[in-house]
């Protein structure tokens, strides 16, 4: 803490903040400056510093991320499912950013956005005149009693949300002989909403093929009140459901797991008492609570109530502080957080931001744009995309509420090279393009629509 503190004393230069611009007065050669800071190596983060890094050219960003590994997680529906190798998820840190920009290994952890300085948690304090914020989000198993331990406890507890968890889902899968199968659906927003149900449908299908779905009881235990938020695909899904003869528990939040009984508890959130229910599990995949990561929850100066950066969900660019964008799971637009909503805010961000360079106002604006590949079985998928309204923006001219073969290959085979060679890259702004051609420039849901600010 002492030397925390001694750092900060000897850098602790001004810095003025003039309109949208930072200029850093300091003569202190140990603090480091740059033109762009990106904090989160991600997939907005990574994306958005090749864009900058092709047009600032080098030294002029740095990118603040302390993993070594960056994973492709759309994957982990296909690991879970026993079709990907949990191997090729993953990838360097180093490999997938941009050549020509500084890699700050290490933490960002608090913001100060009156002098334009980011700290990292070897007390580095980091300079910038821009800064985009893609941080994504914290998963908070830790807030399920008995959790993360029971992961190491039980083999029937799995979760396609991390790195160490995935891979327990489908030697799950396999050993399960009957019983209780159950997914879950968390309180609060989470990435990848379809997610949760996913590997469901992929279960109920895995034990039809292997002759076990009359011994299995298959339940998907949800906080929600509705199957998805979009009523195209809700009904599709509702659909699914019932044809599988799958249980939906609705309203129904998991707090505790208890691996000695086999038991997993549920507070009903329709019950005024805060009453709960046990179910007793022979297969159990948690999703988890998340939120913004704390970082950035703390940075009160920068987020909203609930702790998600607080940008103009067009524009994308901070509410008070011009020089600040956001990209990704963390900040507060009222869409389905995922890759392809990333994609194409990356490409909002880079017109808005380039703009804001230029002393000019932002023009580009987000329409919401979110997309869902929603696997329900070994070569079935209901390509769900969607905006702001909640109103369908599908891609192909062909009913995507429908299950279909070609859409479980594009999710399947298609969208992780797109995704390693085009996104990361920075050269994939969503599919707004090919729904343009497809449809042969008469799309009519193109120009955003114009939802109201949500904070
Ligand atoms: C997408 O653009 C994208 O970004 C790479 C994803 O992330 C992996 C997706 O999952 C999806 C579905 C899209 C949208 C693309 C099409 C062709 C519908």
């Amino acid at each position: 803490m002492a030397t925390l503190k001694a750092l900060i004393t000897l850098q602790g230069a001004k810095c003025i903040t003039l309109g949208t611009k930072c200029f850093s007065t300091s003569t202190v050669r140990e603090r480091k400056s740059y033109k762009l800071v990106v904090v989160g190596g991600g997939a907005g983060g990574c994306s958005t510093a090749a864009k900058f890094a092709r047009k600032l050219g080098k030294g002029q960003i740095a990118v603040i991320d302390p993993a070594e590994t960056h994973y492709y997680q759309p994957y982990w529906t296909l690991v879970g499912s026993g079709l990907k190798d949990v191997k090729d998820s993953g990838r360097p840190m180093r490999s997938v950013l941009p050549k020509n920009c500084d890699w700050i290994q290490d933490k960002a952890v608090a913001f100060d956005p009156d002098n334009c300085t980011v700290t990292t948690s070897n007390g580095e304090l980091i300079n910038y005149e821009y800064l985009i914020v893609a941080m994504g989000l914290q998963l908070n198993y830790h807030h399920i009693k008995g959790l993360p331990e029971a992961f190491d406890m039980d083999d029937t507890i799995c979760s396609n949300y991390s790195r160490a968890t995935v891979v327990k889902t489908f030697p799950a899968l396999q050993a399960f002989k009957g019983g209780n199968a159950i997914f879950t659906f968390p309180v609060s927003p989470i990435k990848c909403a379809g997610a949760p149900q996913k590997i469901m449908y992929m279960a109920e299908h895995y034990f039809r093929k292997t002759g076990k779905r009359d011994q299995a009881n298959i339940m998907f235990n949800t906080t929600l009140g509705t199957i998805f938020g979009v009523k195209k695909y809700a009904e599709s899904l509702t659909k699914v459901v019932k044809d599988r003869n799958i249980n939906v528990n609705y309203k129904r939040n998991l707090i505790e797991v208890r691996p000695d009984k086999k038991e997993a508890i549920f507070t009903k959130l329709d019950s005024d008492s805060g009453e709960t229910e046990t179910y007793h599990y022979d297969f159990l995949h948690v999703v988890p609570p998340m939120s913004a990561p704390d970082p950035l929850r703390l940075a009160k100066k920068i987020v909203n109530e609930t702790g998600y950066l607080e940008v103009n969900q067009h524009t994308l660019q901070h509410m008070k502080y011009p020089n600040i964008f956001g990209i990704g799971d963390c900040i507060n637009a009222p869409t389905s957080k995922t890759a392809a909503a990333a994609a194409t805010q990356c490409h909002i961000v880079f017109q808005n931001l380039s703009a804001a360079m230029a002393g000019k106002s932002p023009h580009a604006e987000y329409d919401g744009y979110t997309s869902c590949p929603l696997l329900t079985g070994y070569g079935k998928c209901i390509m769900a995309e969607f905006d702001f309204a909640a109103e369908p923006l599908e891609t192909f001219p062909i009913d995507q509420g429908k299950e279909r073969l070609s859409m479980y290959h594009i999710k399947k085979d298609i969208l992780a090279p797109v995704y390693w060679y085009l996104m990361l890259p920075g050269f994939w702004n969503g599919p707004k393009f090919w729904r343009l051609l497809l449809h042969l420039g008469m799309d009519t849901a193109v120009k955003p629509k114009q939802v109201p600010q949500q904070t």
